[in-house]
């Protein structure tokens, strides 16, 4: 018998269709098929490295945890398992999370630049979902308008799994609109831990350090994400990553608050603050509103003004400056830590330069900063009886 050669990447490409028809359910295989080789070869037109890269749909193809470089013996390896909660099959990562140095980054420079054309309508609406996510807000001009560049729009349906907890990581995300429901397992139950609400971006973990998907994320309604791949967001975010570090290391290293975390820790705090600037008088913080963030003053100065309705003021709504904080200050966290509105408001004195970190990343990094701050929210309870005896609203 003549011996058969099976040509390199078919049993990728089978099997990337036999997960999608196992994650999908689709009542007609055949139609199913012509779809998602479709998505495939649209995918391959538009960014030809992906070509080498096993068939999931174009926006989740699966990408080599360090490109250009040979495989470990065990990195090839795909097993299929079930998935406790959802009865599913999922592809086991096969990723290993080796420790992170963003100096490590290879110059990839000559890696080809990825382009996905856009309207000037998808263009609009691509910059304003991007104009708060912390992660570009270090990025130099060119370094934001080449992520802009390689970021293409996915229209996501209700129960849609954007990231499973466990995979490899495809892409980075930054959401237009929707909300996303966060799965993280524990004691192999999948527990909501949190939400996206019309903003922020998700899938950054995975992409930075090499590990497995941290979380799974659900979209509860319709939905709009810009993807970014992860050949580009290693080539911009990543590799950005090793200045923020040297940028912020000695900072981060001063703030009382963060002296009780590993060095690992703090600059793992470095890979994910964004920077922002505000003008004199600007405000930071509306009391009431929703909290997303938490901030550490770096330069200049902010007041903390809270409305009352004291018997010493005799007017409504009238704001009382309570406090100030300076550099290696921080200040945000009580709403978060709460889960409750903004407690008081919080205005620029001069121009002022913080350090703001995302409430996922608050929850995940800053646990072991908790019973500093909780000691100071009791202090605070104590000073505003001081101040306004117990008449505050
Ligand atoms: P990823 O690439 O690991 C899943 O894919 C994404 O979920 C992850 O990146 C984050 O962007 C996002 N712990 C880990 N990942 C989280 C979390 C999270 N929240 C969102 N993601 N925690 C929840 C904090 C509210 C900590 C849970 C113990
Ligand atoms: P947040 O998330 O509620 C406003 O947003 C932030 O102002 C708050 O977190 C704290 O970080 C900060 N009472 C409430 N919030 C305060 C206070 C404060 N001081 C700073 N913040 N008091 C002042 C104590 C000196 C009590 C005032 C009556």
């Amino acid at each position: 018998m003549s011996s058969v050669e099976i040509p390199a990447g078919l049993k990728e490409l089978l099997q990337g269709y036999t997960v999608e028809v196992l994650r999908r359910e689709p009542s007609d295989l055949v139609e199913f098929a012509v779809q998602h080789f479709t998505r495939l070869l649209e995918g391959q037109r538009n960014d030809p490295g992906a070509k080498k890269r096993s068939a999931k749909p174009a926006w989740k193809v699966t990408f080599d945890t360090k490109p250009n470089k040979p495989k470990k013996v065990d990195e090839e390896k795909e097993e299929y398992t079930v998935k406790s909660t959802t009865s599913k099959y999922i592809r086991r990562a096969a990723v290993c999370a080796e420790a992170y140095n963003p100096d490590d980054e290879e110059d990839n420079d000559a890696e080809p630049r990825v382009v996905h054309p856009k309207t000037d309508e998808q263009r609009r609406r691509l910059q304003e979902a991007c104009r708060d996510i912390l992660l570009f807000k270090t990025l130099e001009q060119d370094q934001f308008s080449e992520v802009l560049d390689g970021m293409f729009e996915v229209l996501v349906k209700p129960q849609e799994h954007i990231i499973d907890q466990g995979e490899d990581g495809d892409n980075f995300y930054v959401i237009e609109k929707g909300v996303y429901d966060i799965f993280v397992q524990k004691d192999r139950v999948s527990v909501c831990v949190g939400k996206y609400d019309n903003k922020g971006s998700f899938g950054e973990l995975a992409l930075m350090y090499n590990t497995p998907r941290a979380a799974t994320i659900i979209a509860t309604q319709e939905g709009a994400l810009w993807g970014l791949d992860r050949a580009t967001f290693h080539r911009l975010i990543v590799r950005n990553n090793a200045k923020k570090r040297r940028t912020y290391e000695a900072f981060i290293e001063c703030v009382p608050l963060l002296k009780s975390l590993e060095l690992s820790e703090r600059m793992k705090i470095a890979d994910v603050v964004g920077a922002r600037v505000f003008k004199d008088g600007e405000r930071l913080i509306t009391q009431g509103e929703e909290a997303d963030c938490f901030y550490i003053v770096e330069s200049g100065e902010v007041k903390i003004t809270i409305k009352s309705k004291t018997k010493a003021v005799q007017q409504d709504d009238t704001e009382v400056e309570v406090a100030r904080c300076s550099r290696g200050q921080y200040f945000g966290e009580l709403a978060l830590v709460t889960n409750k509105p903004r407690a008081a408001s919080v205005y620029a004195v001069g121009e002022t330069k913080c350090l703001v970190i995302d409430i996922q990343a608050f929850e995940r990094l800053l646990g072991p900063c908790m019973d500093i701050m909780k000691r100071n929210i009791s202090q605070y309870e104590e000073q505003r009886v001081a101040l306004f005896g117990s008449s505050v609203d």
